[in-house]
């Protein structure tokens, strides 16, 4: 397949960097033609070169190319263009389900009469392995060496599995476990800015740009690179050639101007920045920053800001490419030539920022001095709500008093004995201290900022409280070299911050466990303990299921905390500790200035760090070395014992025949829930409890608990899954009041059971579901297990008052109907209880954003109708629909080309 169209511009010029020619679509000629776009947003510049390369006449047209121009003139558009980007980033936790789907795809073409060989990546595909080790040992010099061994030994079908994928599919490395965070090795070595390929003889120089299957992928956008998370079956889709339809986006302008003031880091600009952006609103929109703080803004912290855009709610969050880029391109070790490329790609497309380009276009703006900044930490839940550090204490204990962490706070100064401890515990009390998470260990000005504090602590001989679960886990293991040679490592190990692992961690649950007498402590007396953490997320029941108070905050507040083992104290006035001298000793005493963090970055962090570790970076471990491929068959031999990997049921008895779409008659009521839900609630990713539908099923295959795994690692097996869906333990279901955990009722029995027991006895009685949701329904990750787990239940509606970008159009790629109810309604008002009966009529002619209509029958026969809008939003999504999922879209569409 040609990667490249018709050029009927003619816009395709010559570029010679360094004697080496590259054709390229030139945007400055395109302007000739279709309008001037000089202060065109440079992420919408991305879009348009996308158009111009593949423009064909059929799924590109000339009309793209004019409507994105059309798009300066108001800083809005209604209208759709498709965006294939140059490449494709997965992890493990949504990569495997994907692989598995491309393998379960290879098996259904070939039953359509097609070639599976024909499912295969047509652009470069990169999974990293990242999210699956486990802080099981910390705290001791060995924790890395046993957690990984235990990885492996935890994890072994799963790797097994993608090593056949590594040599089953083209286009598809891995990157083997123990390397880093997928978003981390994205910035520091798969990136290039501009990205090059061959066509026949010709090379094409182009801008990089890539789709992840982890909502995070947005933090390469601070190195120019447009890129957002997308539901695994839209990668799938994306890999095999799809161009994705959205509408043009509306661009919001971020103004930053000033300085961080001393002792601000980054990660209090980006709990700032999220806090602002979510009050505004910018779900389905890019964000782009500009303004005179660019100039003096690290790529680190950039970084950073990129990476909270799911946190903020937008598509992306993307920083031009300039000067600081360029540097950081060099730094981290990327080819001279590739650099020299960059700059002048950039330069020739209009695509460069220095202080001397205009402000773009915007469809709005905000702005923020940087001088304002203040130090802050979000929590207890939502990493939207930030709490300047000064009133932690006073808004814990309010949120506790208002039984906001699900307890009530009656007793708010309880303390119990911990058995065989020499100390008691109460709400407040720090369990889990971790650096961890992409969004901070990519951040070496943060992370050295941690060594410095742990350095300082350690010379006034405070200790982290022995009730607290310390850990580190650097997102790359350059991480690892410049802490080390800067010396700060051996303070972190003398605090109990040992690395644990080169992964997500603590960030997504795989906190390991807590102390027996600490659990029992916790749950016999319901204490609300607290974590803080370095992450991007605090979502309830994620990051551990006894800590209900969860605090992001930075590294160096990550240590502060340890020390003061509590989160109710305020860490601006009160004593952090006693030194060894008897003196209190105060945060203030133990935090580096700017100038010491800035120096010592400069004085540890080279170039040749970067080079040596991504030298071999695909080698990967002895254990990653030694495991046997089956390599020599193009469909999988799916082994029907495994616990971790089955042939999913998406493609059973499909055929080519699209079957007309009904409307929904007598659907029941699955869930009524509230506002934020989010994809943790929807499909945790965490531990998988053994009184739960998912643990018994193991049980009965005879896994132990002591192996589950988690549900994350889970997901090359629907029959886990399924029956994890909803199975939040934090889940309530407005059915059930005062109930948490996924349950649900069956009528009209009124049984109460298991949210997924309930959902099969419906199945057996052929009754179709919906659920009903509160605003910003599906926020939080790229996970399309909480779509496919939603569509396995039998659900075939999602009726929300609004819903986040990546879930509502997971729902879509599953062809399950999301809906939104009319202004002014929502669940409440229409009175909803769970006990009706539900009609959506009209779905025989589904067209984008139409009016769907809804009659709810009650228990009592009474009829209410309303109108619902219905958020399939172009017409691919409506073909998608029809053909019931993206998957089978694309499956159809290969076997008619057979
Ligand atoms: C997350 O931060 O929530 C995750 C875990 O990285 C997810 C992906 C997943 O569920 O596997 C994400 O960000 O999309
Ligand atoms: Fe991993 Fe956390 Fe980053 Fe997600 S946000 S990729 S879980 S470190």
């Amino acid at each position: 397949m040609r990667m490249i169209g018709q050029d009927s511009l003619k816009t395709r010029r010559t570029l010679n960097v360094g004697g080496k020619e590259y054709h390229y679509f030139s945007l400055p000629e395109a302007a000739k033609q279709i309008g001037d776009i000089t202060r065109l947003p440079f992420s919408l510049k991305v879009l348009l070169e996308n158009v111009l390369r593949f423009e064909d006449g059929r799924s590109y047209t000339v009309d793209d190319a004019k409507a994105i121009a059309e798009w300066a003139k108001e800083g809005r558009s209604t209208k759709e263009v498709p965006f294939r980007p140059a490449r494709i980033l997965l992890q493990d936790f949504t990569g495997v389900p994907a692989v598995v789907d491309l393998a379960a795809m290879r098996d259904a073409l070939a039953k359509l009469g097609g070639d599976p060989r024909k499912v295969n990546p047509l652009v470069p595909v990169d999974l990293v392995i990242d999210h699956s080790v486990m802080v099981d040992v910390s705290g001791t010099a060995d924790a890395l060496k046993k957690n990984v061994d235990i990885e492996f030994e935890r994890n072994g079908e799963r790797y097994e599995f993608l090593r056949w994928g590594q040599s089953g599919f083209a286009n598809f490395r891995v990157v083997p476990p123990g390397t880093g965070i997928c978003h981390q090795v994205n910035l520091e070595y798969l990136a290039q800015v501009v990205w090059t390929s061959q066509d026949g003889p010709d090379s094409y120089a182009f801008p990089d740009s890539c789709y992840g299957t982890d909502s995070h992928t947005t933090m390469v956008n601070g190195l120019g690179v447009l890129g957002w998370g997308v539901g695994g079956i839209e990668a799938e889709a994306a890999m095999l050639g799809q161009p994705i339809a959205m509408l043009i986006p509306d661009v919001i302008g971020f103004k930053l101007s000033g300085r961080l003031k001393e002792g601000v880091t980054a990660t209090d600009l980006v709990l700032t920045v999220t806090q602002m952006l979510r009050k505004k609103g910018v779900v389905g929109k890019f964000v782009e920053f500009y303004g005179p703080g660019l100039a003096d803004l690290p790529l680190a912290d950039r970084a950073t800001i990129g990476n909270m855009a799911p946190e903020y709610g937008a598509t992306c969050g993307f920083f031009p490419v300039d000067k600081t880029t360029l540097d950081y391109l060099r730094l981290s070790g990327r080819d001279e030539h590739r650099i020299a490329l960059a700059e002048a790609y950039c330069k020739a497309q209009g695509m460069w920022h220095d202080a001397s380009t205009p402000d773009p276009v915007f469809t709005d703006t905000l702005e923020l001095d940087l001088s304002t900044v203040e130090p802050s930490l979000a929590g207890p839940k939502r990493p939207q709500d930030r709490v300047a550090l000064g009133s932690v204490g006073a808004s814990f204990s309010k949120d506790l008093a208002a039984g906001v962490m699900g307890v009530p706070g009656d007793k708010a100064d309880l303390r119990v004995p911990v058995e065989g401890a020499n100390y008691d515990l109460g709400h407040g009390d720090v369990v889990i201290a971790a650096i961890t998470s992409c969004t901070n260990t990519s951040n070496p000005y943060v992370l050295v900022a941690a060594g410095l504090v742990a350095k300082k602590a350690r010379a006034k001989g405070l200790k982290p409280k022995p009730w607290v679960k310390t850990s580190l886990a650097p997102g790359s293991q350059v991480v690892t070299d410049y802490l080390t040679k800067s010396g700060l490592q051996a303070d972190l190990d003398a605090l109990g911050f040992q690395t644990v692992g080169y992964g997500c961690t603590t960030c997504i649950g795989n906190s390991g466990p807590l102390a027996d007498p600490i659990v029992d402590a916790v749950e016999n007396n319901k204490l609300v303990v607290a974590s803080v953490l370095s992450g991007n997320r605090n979502f309830e029941g994620r990051v551990h299921q006894n800590v209900r108070a969860n605090y992001l905050a930075s590294p160096p507040l990550v240590v502060a905390y340890a020390l003061a083992g509590t989160v109710k104290l305020n860490l601006t006035t009160d004593p952090i500790g006693t030194g060894s001298d008897g003196k209190p000793v105060f945060l203030k005493d133990i935090w580096p200035t700017q100038q010491e963090v800035n120096d010592t970055v400069h004085a540890v962090l080279t170039r040749q760090m970067f080079q040596t570790r991504y030298g071999d970076v695909f080698k990967g471990p002895a254990q990653w070395q030694a495991i046997r491929v089956d390599a020599d068959s193009d469909t999988y031999r799916w082994n029907s014992g495994s616990t971790y990997v089955q042939n999913p049921p998406y493609f059973e008895g499909m055929t080519m025949e699209v079957k007309p779409i009904a409307s929904v008659h007598g659907a029941r009521v699955l869930a009524v829930l509230a506002d934020s839900i989010t994809t943790d609630h929807i499909s945790p990713a965490g531990s998988i409890r053994k009184v739960s539908p998912a643990g018994e099923y193991l049980l009965e295959h005879q896994v132990r608990q002591a192996d589950f795994n988690s549900y994350g690692a889970r997901r090359g097996n629907h029959q886990v899954m399924m029956r994890g869906t909803f199975a939040n333990s934090r889940i309530r279901n407005e059915m059930l009041p005062g109930i948490e955990g996924g349950m649900s009722k069956h009528y009209p029995s009124g049984e109460q059971a298991p949210i997924y027991d309930v959902a099969m006895k419906y199945k057996a009685e052929g009754v179709p579901l919906v659920v009903f949701g509160g605003k910003e329904y599906g926020t939080g990750s790229s996970r399309d297990w909480a779509a496919k787990g939603t569509f396995l239940l039998g659900v075939k509606a999602v009726i929300a008052e609004s819903f986040e970008r990546i879930h509502r159009s997971n729902l879509v790629g599953m062809g399950v109907l999301p809906l939104t109810f009319k202004e002014g309604e929502d669940r409440k008002t229409l009175g909803l209880k769970g006990d009706e009966t539900i009609d959506l009529l009209g779905l025989e002619a589904l067209k984008p954003r139409m009016e769907v209509k809804m009659v709810i029958t009650r228990a009592d026969g009474s009829k209410t109708e309303t109108t619902l809008l219905c958020r399939v939003d172009t017409a691919d999504e409506v073909e998608y629909y029809k053909n019931g999922g993206i998957l089978h879209y694309v499956l159809r569409g290969m076997a008619k080309a057979a």
